[in-house]
């Protein structure tokens, strides 16, 4: 059975560490890889990033919800993407972004709407993808993620100002709750 692992979450500085490449392929990066789904889905994400669960490696997990009533993830579906490179960007999109290093706080953010990868597999064999709108989306906030970058990064001064009043906000009120 696969583990749950702890996410660590904002204003943690683990976040801010630069991740590095992956070289093993093998039986203990493929557990890894398993309970990071495990741990995305039981967290309710559609991406995780391996710095996430404080292991600065150069991987991300995708799994979109499929296009029906339940919305079901299914590891089947699950992109593994390993020390991917984006190698084309084009065009523009917003899309209000969340992450769940930063609980509960959701705001817009401008991506390239189309980006050309090339990352390796759970087996190291080289693959490459061409990703559009949510899919493109969620691999460069992942990709941040290994840049030690967040979405709150991203927004413009008064947005970051918002976030920053809102989170201070929600801290009080969790301390306050345990009391
Ligand atoms: C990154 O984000 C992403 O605040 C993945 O309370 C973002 O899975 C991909 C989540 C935007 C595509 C578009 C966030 C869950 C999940 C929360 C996530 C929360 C519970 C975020
Ligand atoms: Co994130």
């Amino acid at each position: 059975m696969p583990n749950i692992l702890p996410i660590i979450t904002y204003p943690d500085r683990r976040l801010k560490l630069r991740s590095k490449n992956v070289t093993e392929f093998d039986k203990k990066l493929h557990t890894f890889l398993d309970d990071m789904f495990e741990t995305m889905i039981q967290t309710n994400g559609i991406g995780l990033a391996a710095i996430q669960v404080n292991k600065p490696l150069n991987i991300l997990i995708i799994c979109l919800p499929n296009d029906d009533e339940e919305g079901t993830q299914e590891h089947a579906n699950t992109l593994e993407i390993i020390n991917p490179t984006i190698t084309h960007s084009e065009g523009t999109i917003v899309y209000q972004e969340g992450c769940l290093s930063v609980p509960k706080f959701y705001e817009d953010v401008e991506r390239f709407e189309t980006i050309n990868i090339t990352y390796q597999d759970r087996d190291g064999k080289a693959c490459t993808l061409e990703a559009h709108e949510l899919l493109s989306i969620a691999i460069q906030h992942e990709i941040d993620h290994l840049l030690g970058k967040l979405f709150i990064d991203k927004l413009s001064y008064g947005r970051r100002k918002k976030f920053e009043k809102e989170y201070k906000r929600m801290q009080k009120e969790k301390k306050a709750a345990k009391e």
